[in-house]
Order: structure tokens, then sequence, then C-alpha cells
């Protein structure tokens, strides 16, 4: 049986289930409206044992990143940056019960790992969407960040997309939903991508441009490596690829934006995706830095995404 392929990544409205109004993420997904609790299984949440309103209500920027330990170190340097009360080691995994997904609170930010790879990003924003709406959350903005490899730009180079691409370098998601290949839009929120560029420029120990995003399903031959347990391709045809890659405006890799991209765009939220790339994969595929300059590496979104929200807040730097 041939897929049936439905392609709505050039309507915004085809299949547009969960909004936002006025500053609210409604779900009008029916089927929810059945439940009489709503058990967020991974984040081992519920609407019945929890209270999210007052446990999230103020939440106005979530943070998402691959890492447990890479979103709790975020959440200590938020804290720290909009000067909380506090040293912030009491800062706690509000996730705790699980270790699918961790989870911290900080004032009005939310920092959650996600893992690596589509389906389980996809998971998480499955449930983190639902928390936002149960939680009558208002005006909310969505921000990845991230690791990624480079091509043609400088290692340590940090990369804002402003659309993000397939393997074909095509810009949309495909979604396979019972046996239809569903095709999803992956545009990015443009003014956002701008304002993020803009407080770049306050920061000038690390170089930011604005980009096209490949997102892969897999790190070794998905993303062209040749240093894989498997590889099914000559170097020069790896170069190749990647160089048509670069003039399709691609300028790093990772493997998560396309979903987080295609949901928040579905959902109307705003959002963004901001990556450090850790090596440019036109000179090599291992990361072979040492862990001092990988963490300094990982810490350039996080330095950005500290500045813009400092600002959205009016908190003085
Ligand atoms: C970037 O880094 C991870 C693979 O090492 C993956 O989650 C991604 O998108
Ligand atoms: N993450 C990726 O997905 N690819 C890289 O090359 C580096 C980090």
């Amino acid at each position: 049986m041939a897929p049936i392929l439905v392609d709505n990544s050039k309507s915004s409205t085809a299949e547009r289930e969960t909004y936002v109004d006025n500053g609210f993420v409604h779900i009008k997904n029916p089927h929810l409206d059945m439940l009489s609790e709503d058990i967020l299984y991974h984040f081992d949440l519920g609407t019945k044992t929890h209270d999210l309103p007052s446990m999230f209500g103020d939440v106005k920027f979530v943070c998402v990143g691959g890492s447990p330990n890479r979103m709790r170190s975020f959440a200590l340097f938020i804290h720290n940056e909009l000067g909380l009360d506090g040293d912030g080691n009491n800062i706690v995994d509000i996730c705790a019960g699980t270790d699918r997904y961790s989870m911290y609170k900080v004032g009005p930010v939310l920092s959650i790992s996600h893992g690596m790879g589509i389906p389980s990003i996809s998971i998480m924003l499955h449930e983190l969407i639902k928390l936002l709406h149960h939680a009558k959350c208002r005006d909310v903005t969505l921000i990845r960040i991230g690791t990624s490899g480079g091509i043609g730009i400088e290692p340590g180079t940090v990369v804002i997309t402003d659309i993000a691409v397939d393997a074909f370098f095509r810009p949309q998601f495909e979604q396979i939903i019972l046996d239809k290949v569903v095709v999803r839009n992956t545009q990015l929120h443009q003014e956002l991508a701008k304002d993020l560029l803009e407080c770049s420029r306050e920061i000038s120990s690390f170089p930011t441009i604005i980009g096209h995003t490949m997102c892969t399903y897999d790190f070794y031959e998905g993303q062209g490596r040749l240093d894989g347990a498997l590889c099914s391709f000559s170097k020069e045809e790896k170069f190749e690829y990647l160089r048509k890659a670069y003039a399709a405006g691609v300028r790093n890799i990772e493997m998560e934006s396309s979903v987080f991209a295609a949901m928040c765009h579905l959902c109307g939220l705003k959002a963004a995706v901001v990556c450090v790339t850790l090596l440019n994969r036109l000179e090599g595929d291992q990361i072979c830095h040492s862990h001092g300059v990988l963490t300094e590496f990982q810490s350039r979104p996080q330095q950005l995404i500290a500045t813009y929200i400092k600002k959205q807040l009016g908190v003085c730097t």
C-alpha cells in the first residue's frame, strides 16, 4: 500500500487544533475534553495530582535542550542572571519522579531536557504544550538551545535558525500519522530570530549568524559522517552532499529542529532554535575539543538567551 501524502506545509490553518489566542494556549483536541484527568506521563505530572496553574501559571520562557545536566546548569545560570533570591542550589527537578526528562523552574523561566532526536523531543513537546494549556500560561516563548555540527563556519559559531530543513533541504517535516505522511511547515518566528541576532551584537565574545538548520534522524550516516559503525558512501560523496547543503543555505546540522519548528508553528507558539556548532563538518567528523572548550561552546547559546530574557523582563545587566 503506497502511503497517502497530506501536504499541510503551505497552510497555517489546515490542521491547527491548538492555537494561541489572547496569549493563552488553546487545545482543540476533542478527545482531551473527554478525559477526567490528563496525565503527563513522561513529566510525572497530572491535572488531578498537581495544581498546574499555581505551579506554572507565571511561565513566560521555556528553554529546552538535549542534556539534563546542561538544562540544570542553564537553570542555575539564569537564576544568577535574573538576580533571584538564594544561591540557586535549592532548584529541584520537577520531574524527579521519572528519568525521562528533567525540568527546572526559575522565576518565569522553565528549563527542560528533551533527550536526543525527533521522537524524544516530540513526546516532550506534546506534554509541554498541554502543560502550558492546563496551567493557563500566557504569552510564552519557546527556545531550543543546543549543539550542532557547522558547515563552512568557524566552530563555536552560534546559529539562529530561520527555517529547519530536512535531509533533502526541504523546509518541511514529515509526520507519519496512521497510514498517511503529513507534511508540516518548519518556519520559525522571524522577528524573534532577528531580535536574538540583535541581542548577540551585545556579546562580542563569539560569532552568531542566522541560517538554515538541517535536521536529521541520525548522527552518523544520516549526517554524512564517515566515522560510524557503518558507512555506505565515499568521502567524495560526503563532501558533495555537505557542499550542496551549504549552497542551499544550511549552516548547521542537528536532530530536533524540524519537529520543534513544526509543532510550535502549528500551535502558533513563538519559537526559536539557537545552537552552537561544535565543529566544521567540511574539516572532519569527530568532535575533538577538550571538555573545557566544549563546555564554553555550550554556554554560548545560554549566554545569548539569558541576555534576551533579561531584556524582555527589563532586568538590568
Ligand atoms: C545535537 O547533539 C545531539 C547529538 O550529539 C543531538 O541531540 C543534537 O540535535
Ligand atoms: N550534534 C549533531 O547532531 N551533530 C553534530 O555534528 C554535533 C552535534
